[in-house]
């Protein structure tokens, strides 16, 4: 069962929560996937959204490659949901720490998510602690960027179908980083 840890609004008036539990399970319109350029999901919570949403997920992936190339950090890539609660999958590529410019390129795919599920006309959104994993970004670090990435595409979005933005964080060594951040 996935549970709020803690919530507040934002002066725009979206819910911003800190969730602990499995991504793959919660009932949002879409979630976030913390994919490479290449879409190949198999490590990770791309590993853990695959096995439970379906081998669709991959064939939708590799089409959308074959037809835009590598994924880039400021535009994600999306597909179906397949047998997992959520509508839609927001393919979001974060850095590599050590690759250089990461703080910039953790923000774009903050931002480039919400502004898809904007585009999809999502209410609901759950994002994992992107780059945290495999890519090796330092946890504090990213905790702040994705918070701040998040308050300032609300300030400057025209108009926005999002009401809540769940950070879905699944092991306690994530979590504690992001609530010490949180404040
Ligand atoms: N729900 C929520 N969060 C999860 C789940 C889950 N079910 N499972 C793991 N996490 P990572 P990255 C957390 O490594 O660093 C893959 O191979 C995990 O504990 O998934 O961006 C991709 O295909 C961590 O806090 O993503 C890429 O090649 C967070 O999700 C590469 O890894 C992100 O860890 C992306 O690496």
């Amino acid at each position: 069962m996935n549970t709020i840890l803690i919530q507040r609004t934002l002066l725009t008036g979206q819910s911003l929560q800190i969730v602990q539990g499995d991504i793959t399970v919660d009932e949002v319109d879409a979630i976030v996937n913390a994919a490479n350029e290449y879409l190949q999901h198999g490590g990770g919570v791309a590993w853990a959204i695959l096995r439970r949403g379906g081998d669709v997920i991959q064939e939708e992936s590799d089409k959308w490659v074959k037809k835009h190339g590598p994924v880039l950090h400021a535009q994600p890539a999306w597909t179906s949901g397949g047998d997992l609660p959520a509508k839609y999958i927001i393919h979001a590529v974060g850095p590599v720490w050590g690759d250089g410019d990461e703080d910039a390129k953790l923000a774009d795919a903050v931002t480039g998510s919400l502004r898809v599920a904007d585009e999809l006309k999502c209410e609901s959104i759950s994002m994992p602690a992107i780059s945290t994993g495999i890519f090796g970004f330092p946890k504090e670090r990213a905790a702040g960027i994705i918070f701040s990435s998040i308050e300032k595409y609300f300030s400057e979005a025209q108009t926005s179908t999002l009401k809540t933005v769940r950070i879905l964080l699944f092991d306690d060594a994530t979590i504690q980083p992001f609530l010490k951040v949180w404040g």
